[in-house]
C-alpha cells in the first residue's frame, strides 16, 4: 500500500495534515495518508525490530534444555516464548503499512534487513541467561518506553504490551544473577565473567553516536524516535550502575564515575568499529543466527501450506474468497529493504 500518487495541490494539503498530526503529537494510523519516506523509515525500524524479538530467541533459548531446575526451565521457556509473541505484534504493525511477515522474513533471510547486533553474541555460560535479562532487556527498555509514544499508532501500541513484559523480563535476569551472587565464589565468578562479555555489546545496542546515525533526526522531526541514541544510552547507564552496586558485580569501564556537574556518570566509549563489523554481519554469530532462523523458516513451511490449504477449503465451504498469498511486483521498495 503505497501511497497512490495524487494531484500536486492536493498533496500539499495531504503534507499539511500530516505535519499537523505529527506537530500536534497525535497518532498517524493506518489509513491515513503518510509520506513514503515515513512509510519506508517505519516499515525499516519496525522490521528490524520484530527481526531482532524472533532472533533474540536464539541465545537464550539454547539454556532451555541445560536449565539447572524444573523452575528456572519454565521460567526461561515462558521468557523465549514472550519474544515471540512480541515478534508477532511487531509484524501485525508493519503489516498495517502494506507489507507482508513473509515478505519481511524474506527480506531477513537474503541478508536485505537488520536485527539487533546484540543477538550476534554467544551464550556459553548459564549466567548469560540472567545478563541478557538484566542488560539486554535493561536496554530494550530504555529504547522501547519512549517508543510507547512513537507517532504511528500501531507501533506505539505494541510498544506498551511488549514494554511491560520486558519489564518483567527484566527482574527475572536479575534475579537470576542475584541467586547466583548468593551462593559460591565460582558462581559469583561465572556472574561476572559474564557481565563483562556483555557490557559493551548491550551500550552498542542503542545504535552509533548521535553524530554518526544518519536516520536519527528525521526519525526524531516525524516523531518516531523520542530520544536519540545517546540521551538514551546515557539514560541506561545512569539506571544500571546502582543496579551493578547492589548485585555486587564490577562494570568494565575504567571510566566510569559519577559527574556531579552533569548530574549523570560518565563512560568509555564503546568500541564502534566492532558495532560496524557485527552490524555488516562480521559478528561471532551472525552466520549461525540467520543459518538456524532460515532452517526453522523451512522446517515450518508444511505448517504454513497446511494453514493456507485450510483457509481455501473453509472459504470454498462458505462461499468467500481464497487466502490471499499475492506478492505484489514493488514489495523490496515498500518493504524498504536494502
Ligand atoms: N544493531 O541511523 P541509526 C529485545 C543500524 S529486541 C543492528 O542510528 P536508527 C529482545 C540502523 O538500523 C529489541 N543495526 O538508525 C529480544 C541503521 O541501518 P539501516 C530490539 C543497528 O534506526 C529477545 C544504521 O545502523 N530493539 O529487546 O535511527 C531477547 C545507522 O543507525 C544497530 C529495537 O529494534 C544495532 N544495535 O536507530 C531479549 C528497537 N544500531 O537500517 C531482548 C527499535 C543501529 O539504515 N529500533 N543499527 O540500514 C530503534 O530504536 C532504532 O532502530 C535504533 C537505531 C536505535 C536501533
Amino acid at each position: 500500500m503505497t501511497t497512490t500518487p495524487v494531484e500536486p495541490e492536493r498533496e500539499e494539503g495531504l503534507q499539511a495534515a500530516f505535519d499537523a498530526t505529527i506537530a500536534r503529537g497525535d497518532r498517524v494510523e493506518p489509513r491515513d495518508w503518510m509520506p513514503d519516506a515515513y512509510r519506508r523509515t517505519l516499515v525499516r525500524q519496525i522490521a528490524q525490530h520484530a527481526h531482532s524479538e524472533i532472533i533474540g530467541m536464539q541465545p537464550e533459548g539454547a539454556w532451555i534444555g541445560r536449565a539447572p531446575s524444573l523452575r528456572r526451565k519454565a521460567i526461561l521457556l515462558a521468557k523465549v516464548q514472550d519474544e515471540a509473541g512480541h515478534g508477532l505484534y511487531l509484524y501485525s504493525a508493519c503489516e498495517t503499512l502494506g507489507v507482508s511477515r513473509a515478505e519481511l522474513t524474506e527480506l531477513l533471510l537474503a541478508g536485505r534487513q537488520k536485527y539487533s547486533s546484540i543477538f550476534n553474541y554467544p551464550t556459553p555460560s548459564y549466567a548469560d541467561v540472567g545478563t541478557i535479562g538484566w542488560l539486554v532487556d535493561g536496554a530494550a527498555i530504555c529504547n522501547q518506553v519512549p517508543l510507547c509514544r512513537t507517532s504511528y499508532g500501531p507501533y506505539g501500541r505494541a510498544m506498551i504490551r511488549v514494554c511491560k513484559e520486558e519489564s518483567f523480563h527484566q527482574r527475572q535476569g536479575y534475579e537470576l544473577l542475584m541467586t547466583m551472587m548468593r551462593g559460591t565464589g565460582e558462581q559469583r565468578a561465572m556472574v561476572q565473567e559474564s557481565v563483562d562479555r556483555f557490557w559493551w555489546p548491550s551500550l552498542m545496542m542503542f545504535g552509533p553516536p548521535d553524530a554518526d546515525s544518519p536516520n536519527s533526526a528525521r526519525s526524531m522531526a516525524w516523531g518516531i524516535k523520542r530520544n536519540s541514541n545517546d540521551e538514551l544510552r546515557q539514560r541506561f547507564v545512569d539506571m544500571t550502575v546502582p543496579q551493578a552496586e547492589a548485585l555486587g558485580v564490577t562494570l568494565p569501564d575504567p571510566d566510569l564515575r559519577w559527574n556531579e556537574e552533569r548530574g549523570h556518570y560518565d563512560f568509555g566509549e564503546p568500541d564502534w568499529d566492532e558495532l560496524a563489523a557485527v552490524i555488516r554481519g562480521d559478528g561471532p554469530c551472525n552466520a549461525q543466527r540467520l543459518e538456524h532462523r532460515r532452517a526453522a523458516h523451512e522446517d515450518g513451511a508444511w505448517v504454513r501450506e497446511a494453514a493456507l490449504a485450510f483457509a481455501d477449503r473453509s472459504a470454498s465451504a462458505d462461499g468467500t474468497a481464497p487466502a490471499d498469498r499475492s506478492v505484489p511486483a514493488d514489495r523490496s521498495a515498500r518493504a524498504g529493504a536494502r
